[in-house]
Protein backbone atom coordinates (compact mmCIF):
# COMPACT_ATOMS: atom_id res chain seq x y z
CA UNK A 1 0.00 0.00 0.00
CA UNK A 2 1.10 3.29 -0.88
CA UNK A 3 -0.48 7.03 -0.49
CA UNK A 4 1.70 8.38 -3.43
CA UNK A 5 -0.24 10.12 -5.80
CA UNK A 6 2.01 9.07 -9.01
CA UNK A 7 4.29 6.83 -10.21
CA UNK A 8 7.94 6.36 -10.21
CA UNK A 9 9.90 5.94 -13.06
CA UNK A 10 12.17 2.75 -13.37
CA UNK A 11 15.19 4.32 -13.60
CA UNK A 12 18.90 2.63 -14.59
CA UNK A 13 21.36 3.57 -11.54
CA UNK A 14 25.00 4.42 -12.57
CA UNK A 15 27.24 1.72 -10.47
CA UNK A 16 29.38 5.42 -10.11
CA UNK A 17 26.52 6.77 -8.62
CA UNK A 18 27.51 7.87 -4.85
CA UNK A 19 25.00 7.95 -2.17
CA UNK A 20 24.87 9.44 1.58
CA UNK A 21 22.74 8.13 4.28
CA UNK A 22 22.90 10.43 7.29
CA UNK A 23 21.07 8.36 10.05
CA UNK A 24 19.16 9.64 13.31
CA UNK A 25 19.72 7.85 16.50
CA UNK A 26 16.77 9.58 18.08
CA UNK A 27 13.45 7.05 17.43
CA UNK A 28 16.70 4.42 16.03
CA UNK A 29 13.54 1.52 15.24
CA UNK A 30 11.46 3.84 13.31
CA UNK A 31 14.70 4.88 11.26
CA UNK A 32 16.13 1.85 10.76
CA UNK A 33 13.05 0.85 9.12
CA UNK A 34 13.64 3.45 6.85
CA UNK A 35 17.15 3.07 6.46
CA UNK A 36 16.57 -0.61 5.86
CA UNK A 37 13.97 -0.05 3.06
CA UNK A 38 16.30 2.68 1.71
CA UNK A 39 19.69 0.54 0.97
CA UNK A 40 17.61 -2.25 0.16
CA UNK A 41 16.00 -0.57 -2.58
CA UNK A 42 19.22 1.29 -3.93
CA UNK A 43 21.08 -1.91 -3.74
CA UNK A 44 18.14 -3.41 -6.42
CA UNK A 45 18.97 -0.79 -8.32
CA UNK A 46 22.56 -1.00 -8.65
CA UNK A 47 23.66 1.48 -6.40
CA UNK A 48 26.69 -0.20 -4.83
CA UNK A 49 28.71 2.97 -3.40
CA UNK A 50 26.25 3.89 -0.10
CA UNK A 51 27.96 5.66 2.73
CA UNK A 52 25.99 5.39 5.97
CA UNK A 53 26.95 8.37 9.03
CA UNK A 54 25.19 7.93 12.04
CA UNK A 55 24.40 11.48 13.42
CA UNK A 56 22.72 11.83 17.64
CA UNK A 57 19.20 13.56 16.59
CA UNK A 58 17.53 15.20 13.57
CA UNK A 59 18.63 18.57 14.50
CA UNK A 60 22.28 16.80 13.52
CA UNK A 61 21.30 15.54 10.51
CA UNK A 62 22.50 18.66 8.69
CA UNK A 63 26.02 18.35 10.01
CA UNK A 64 26.23 14.88 9.05
CA UNK A 65 25.07 15.89 5.65
CA UNK A 66 27.76 18.52 5.45
CA UNK A 67 30.14 16.27 6.44
CA UNK A 68 29.15 13.84 3.47
CA UNK A 69 28.01 15.92 0.92
CA UNK A 70 31.52 17.16 -0.72
CA UNK A 71 32.21 13.17 -1.46
CA UNK A 72 28.44 12.28 -2.41
CA UNK A 73 26.13 12.80 -5.61
CA UNK A 74 23.02 13.08 -3.47
CA UNK A 75 22.26 12.75 0.36
CA UNK A 76 19.33 11.04 2.00
CA UNK A 77 19.44 12.36 5.16
CA UNK A 78 16.49 9.97 8.07
CA UNK A 79 15.25 11.59 11.32
CA UNK A 80 11.46 11.39 13.00
CA UNK A 81 10.33 14.25 15.01
CA UNK A 82 7.17 13.13 17.08
CA UNK A 83 5.30 16.05 18.52
CA UNK A 84 5.80 16.40 22.48
CA UNK A 85 4.93 18.49 24.85
CA UNK A 86 6.96 21.03 24.09
CA UNK A 87 7.92 23.30 21.05
CA UNK A 88 10.79 22.08 19.84
CA UNK A 89 9.11 19.75 16.98
CA UNK A 90 7.75 22.96 15.36
CA UNK A 91 11.65 23.91 15.80
CA UNK A 92 13.12 20.99 14.72
CA UNK A 93 11.18 20.25 11.64
CA UNK A 94 10.89 23.46 10.23
CA UNK A 95 14.89 24.24 10.77
CA UNK A 96 15.96 20.88 9.75
CA UNK A 97 13.80 21.31 6.67
CA UNK A 98 15.17 24.46 5.76
CA UNK A 99 18.66 23.96 6.87
CA UNK A 100 18.56 20.70 4.31
CA UNK A 101 17.20 22.64 1.57
CA UNK A 102 19.89 25.35 1.85
CA UNK A 103 22.51 22.72 2.02
CA UNK A 104 20.85 20.97 -1.64
CA UNK A 105 21.08 25.01 -2.66
CA UNK A 106 24.58 25.93 -1.67
CA UNK A 107 26.12 22.40 -3.35
CA UNK A 108 24.22 21.90 -6.01
CA UNK A 109 23.36 18.59 -5.08
CA UNK A 110 20.12 16.78 -4.26
CA UNK A 111 19.32 16.25 -0.95
CA UNK A 112 16.04 14.07 -0.16
CA UNK A 113 13.75 15.04 2.52
CA UNK A 114 13.82 12.10 4.19
CA UNK A 115 12.88 13.77 7.28
CA UNK A 116 8.92 12.34 9.26
CA UNK A 117 7.38 15.25 11.19
CA UNK A 118 4.40 12.93 12.66
CA UNK A 119 2.07 13.47 15.74
CA UNK A 120 2.74 10.53 17.40
CA UNK A 121 4.82 7.42 17.31
CA UNK A 122 1.83 5.49 15.37
CA UNK A 123 2.07 7.71 12.24
CA UNK A 124 5.73 7.64 12.22
CA UNK A 125 5.27 4.12 12.27
CA UNK A 126 3.12 3.80 9.68
CA UNK A 127 5.24 5.48 6.85
CA UNK A 128 7.80 3.83 8.41
CA UNK A 129 6.63 0.20 8.03
CA UNK A 130 7.49 -1.62 4.59
CA UNK A 131 3.74 -3.23 4.17
CA UNK A 132 2.06 -0.06 5.01
CA UNK A 133 3.20 3.16 3.24
CA UNK A 134 7.12 2.40 3.17
CA UNK A 135 8.36 5.98 2.85
CA UNK A 136 11.77 4.58 3.17
CA UNK A 137 11.60 2.87 -0.24
CA UNK A 138 10.17 6.30 -1.39
CA UNK A 139 13.26 8.00 -0.56
CA UNK A 140 15.35 5.87 -2.63
CA UNK A 141 12.83 5.94 -6.02
CA UNK A 142 13.04 9.83 -5.43
CA UNK A 143 16.67 9.62 -5.07
CA UNK A 144 17.52 7.69 -8.35
CA UNK A 145 14.86 9.45 -10.30
CA UNK A 146 16.58 12.66 -9.43
CA UNK A 147 20.11 11.81 -10.07
CA UNK A 148 19.00 10.21 -13.63
CA UNK A 149 16.84 13.48 -14.22
CA UNK A 150 20.05 15.37 -13.60
CA UNK A 151 22.82 13.21 -15.33
CA UNK A 152 20.59 13.20 -18.46
N1 LIG B 1 15.48 14.36 17.80
C1 LIG B 1 14.75 13.66 16.88
O1 LIG B 1 15.32 13.17 15.91
N2 LIG B 1 13.41 13.49 17.05
C2 LIG B 1 12.70 14.02 18.08
O2 LIG B 1 11.47 13.81 18.16
C3 LIG B 1 13.43 14.79 19.04
N3 LIG B 1 12.79 15.36 20.07
C4 LIG B 1 13.50 16.09 20.96
C5 LIG B 1 12.83 16.70 22.03
C6 LIG B 1 13.54 17.46 22.94
C7 LIG B 1 12.79 18.12 24.07
C8 LIG B 1 14.96 17.60 22.80
C9 LIG B 1 15.76 18.44 23.79
C10 LIG B 1 15.62 17.00 21.76
C11 LIG B 1 14.91 16.23 20.83
N4 LIG B 1 15.57 15.62 19.77
C12 LIG B 1 14.87 14.92 18.85
C13 LIG B 1 17.05 15.66 19.67
C14 LIG B 1 17.57 16.78 18.80
O3 LIG B 1 17.37 16.49 17.42
C15 LIG B 1 19.10 16.98 19.03
O4 LIG B 1 19.77 15.77 18.81
C16 LIG B 1 19.43 17.49 20.43
O5 LIG B 1 18.66 18.63 20.72
C17 LIG B 1 20.94 17.81 20.57
O6 LIG B 1 21.31 18.82 19.66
Amino acid sequence: MSDSSFNFQTVTADPAWKIGIVKSKWNHEIVNMLASEVVKHLEVSGIKLIEICEVPGSWELIAGAQKLISKCDLIIPLGVVIRGETTHYELISETVTQGLMDLMIKNDKPVIMGLLATENEEQALKRANPDQLNKGKEFAQSALEILALRNN
